[in-house]
């Protein structure tokens, strides 16, 4: 069976580093993370990144070119900076990463969604929180993650003139939607890769059913001139989904940005540990990770020398 290509998705820009101390938060814990990362097997790593003092979400172009370059020197794993960013960024903020660095790959938001991760809040209380992580949790009541038509057709111009190949996130089923308007309008190259996110609150649950339902609609409407990974958002649905692509032929995304447990009972220390576990459920599958460049080749990237950093 073909090789499987996992993500490891580093720090994340909706958590608050109250709900883990592994969470990485400087550049440089940004960038040793994602080398082991992609030592334990990962061939790409997608990033955010934060203010260092606080860990605050940051869309700072300063942070991100000092990640991806410290990333860039030390291995040739394919670079993913997010265009989602964190809540109150706006959408030009969030897509500057874009004509900044050129990256290969970029993620590509495939519409709106409530993003709710005041529970978090309601179930950790003040003690583990510093007062602007609770606002940001308990702020996300009122936040939508703002994805319209005219924001994704904006990014799509984006994407093409950075040559970035988009990585779709999908987080419900009329997302897929969305990305066959774009196709048949013709502002997104086919085969497209799309990534169907499960598990946050405000869009589609990470369960097996509503993961085969998204599979089902997107080879309906996609037929075989797409690729398809699933991040699963928390425990044990980081891992649920990525035994069903494991066995289903698709890709792997684990991480700190998406899950913050190794076992049902034991906090993972790291991203490696995440993709060491991944890795190990792929051999079960008879699935090995693939290299950078047999991502590269599979995805039809422009190559790391092409990246403006
Ligand atoms: N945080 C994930 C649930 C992005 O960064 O553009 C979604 C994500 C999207 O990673
Ligand atoms: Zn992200």
């Amino acid at each position: 069976m073909e090789k499987v290509i996992i993500s490891a998705a580093i720090t994340g820009g909706m958590t608050v580093p109250g709900q883990s101390g592994a969470i990485p938060i400087t550049p440089d814990e940004i960038v040793d993370s994602a080398v082991e990362a992609h030592e334990a097997g990962a061939a790409i790593v997608h990033l955010h990144v934060r203010e260092p003092a606080s860990g605050k979400p940051s869309s700072s172009l300063e942070l991100f070119r000092e990640v991806v370059t410290g990333i860039k020197d030390r291995c040739e794993v394919i670079v993913q900076p997010t265009t989602g960013g964190g809540k109150g960024m706006t959408l030009e903020e969030r897509a500057a990463v874009l004509p900044e660095l050129r990256p290969e790959m970029a993620t590509f938001n495939s519409g709106s969604i409530n993003f709710g991760l005041f529970p978090i809040a309601e179930r950790g209380g003040s003690d583990r929180f510093e007062e602007w992580e609770m606002e940001y949790l308990e702020g996300t009541r009122e936040y939508v993650f703002r994805n319209t038509f005219a924001d994704m057709e904006k990014i799509c111009g984006m994407v093409r003139d950075s040559e970035t190949k988009p990585e779709l996130e999908a987080y419900d089923v009329g997302h897929l939607y969305n990305i066959k308007y774009l196709v048949d309008k013709g502002l997104l190259d086919t085969p497209v890769h799309i990534q169907f996110v499960l598990g946050v609150m405000g869009a589609n649950a990470a369960t097996i059913e509503q993961f085969m339902h998204m599979r089902r609609t997107a080879l309906d409407l996609f037929g075989d001139d797409f690729t398809w990974s699933a991040a699963g958002v928390g425990y044990p649905a980081e891992f649920h989904l990525a035994a069903m692509c494991l066995m289903l032929g698709g890709h792997v995304r684990v991480g700190l940005e998406d899950n913050l447990r190794l076992h049902r009972r034991e906090r993972a220390e790291t991203n490696a540990q995440l993709v060491e576990k991944a890795v190990s459920l792929a051999a079960m599958f008879d699935r090995e990770p693939a290299t950078p460049d047999e991502a590269r080749e599979a995805f039809g990237l422009k190559g790391r020398a092409e990246v403006a950093f």
